[in-house]
């Protein structure tokens, strides 16, 4: 801690305070600290206490936004015939093939369809839902218009999926009422689809209001609302718990939040580890204080393509993978980067998978160069008697392509 000088103050209903001047990391903590014990709400601004310029010690106000059922909500906004119907969309569109679901529209949920079933579960599920292929490209399109109408609403944003985002609303001016009703109204009239959005003192306890009150809801949660919301809540709630960790928390009995929140911190790291114990315990008290990643640079460009049924005709294989080289050429121009390394991934019908690279002169995101060097890794694999299920092309290596050579 740099230490420069130090003061004394009265804060409020006898909270002593001494004002220390110290970096940005330290900042954070001691305003959490005082915050906390002044039992302060998110958006409350200690600076009427302590003028600003002197210490900014500010509880932050964070929210995020999840669109709705998001692929089923787009389909069914372009097709006013399917609206209110149950609709599943997964691979291809249909479900004599294979594929997984994405996702299905609320109407389709109450018959047990979720995202990652396969589609001929869903199918057996509700013979008489619509099922309907991905358009990736559209999603992609409509998040876009999404994400701008959110940086209307403040650019100190973090985009971290195509239908979410979080965004720092300590400073915009309003309730928080107010802000989720505005991006409310933004994001409709620009799409015609509904959000839910979760407001809280930071990105951990604001994604899990977000999915409270789905679908069109709005949750605001504050310190004194963890024992009584989130303790109750399943530890697969928690931002960083996958399937494993669950399965590895049921055996030690330890099922909600809650209960993970009555560990000590011990127990924790003897069974996870010094880090993803002691991030477990603090997630379990709403506690993170990680900031907005407002800007990061793509590491590699990739797609892949599984089959409906496995093939083993190299022409076949050859015309995907140019198909998917021409995809990654395209992705590249859209976004501005240029990859030195191009990798291509083949799995088996037996799921083995191989992957060869080959790295060039200098990064590229012209579809020659990228499908040259694609199919100089694909003479590097041994096909004869194989069936080939999956085949994926990635450019790594990337480089801004203003400053590519
Ligand atoms: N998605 C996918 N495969 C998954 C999960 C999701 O392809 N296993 C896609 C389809 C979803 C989109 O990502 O529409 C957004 O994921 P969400 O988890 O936000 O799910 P939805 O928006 O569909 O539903 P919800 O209203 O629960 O957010
Ligand atoms: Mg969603």
């Amino acid at each position: 801690m740099s230490r420069q000088h130090v003061q004394s103050m009265q804060l409020k209903d006898g909270i002593a305070w001494t004002g220390i001047h110290v970096d940005d990391v330290w900042k954070r903590k001691v305003r959490l600290l005082i915050c906390h014990a002044m039992g302060a709400q998110p958006g409350f601004d200690l600076s009427q206490y302590y003028p600003r310029s002197k210490i900014d010690i500010i509880v932050k106000r964070i929210l995020h936004m999840d669109m709705d059922a998001f692929f089923a909500a787009v389909e069914q906004k372009r097709r006013p015939d399917i609206i209110g119907k149950p609709v599943v969309i997964g691979g291809s569109g249909d479900p004599s093939k294979r594929g997984v679901v994405s996702t299905a529209s609320y109407e389709a949920r109450k018959f047990g369809i979720h995202s990652a079933m396969p589609l001929c579960t869903a199918y057996k599920l509700c013979p008489n839902a619509v099922f309907l292929p991905v358009d990736y490209e559209e999603y992609s399109r409509i998040s876009g218009i999404i994400k701008d109408a959110l940086r209307g609403i403040t650019p100190i944003l973090e985009d971290v999926g195509i239908d979410e985002a979080f965004l720092d609303i300590s400073d915009v001016k309003g309730t928080s009422e107010e802000i989720a009703s505005e991006i409310k109204k933004k994001v409709h009239a620009a799409t015609g689809l509904t959000c839910s959005i979760g407001i809280a003192q930071n990105k951990l306890l604001a994604k899990i209001a977000s999915d409270m009150k789905k679908p069109d809801g709005l949750t605001l949660i504050d310190e004194k609302d963890i024992a009584d919301c989130i303790w109750p809540l399943t530890v697969r709630k928690l931002w960083g718990v996958g399937p494993k960790t669950e399965a590895h928390l049921k055996v030690l009995q330890i099922n909600t939040i809650g209960d993970l929140a009555a560990q000590p911190i011990e127990a924790l790291v003897e069974e996870f580890g010094t880090a993803y114990g002691s991030f477990l315990h603090s997630a379990s008290r709403g506690i993170d204080d990680s900031e907005l990643v407002t800007h990061w640079e793509p590491k590699s460009s990739s797609r892949e393509t599984t089959f409906q049924t496995d093939i083993d005709n190299w022409q076949q294989i050859a015309k995907h993978l140019a198909d998917l080289s021409r995809e990654v050429s395209k992705d590249l121009k859209r976004s501005g980067y240029k990859g030195k390394t191009v990798t291509i991934k083949i799995r088996f019908s037996d799921f083995k998978t191989v992957t060869r690279a080959k790295t060039l002169e200098h990064a590229t995101d012209v579809l020659e160069e990228i499908r040259k060097a694609a199919f100089d890794c694909l003479g590097r694999v041994e096909l004869k008697g194989k069936k080939v299920r999956l085949i994926g092309v990635r450019a790594g290596n990337l480089e801004k392509a203003d400053c590519a050579g």
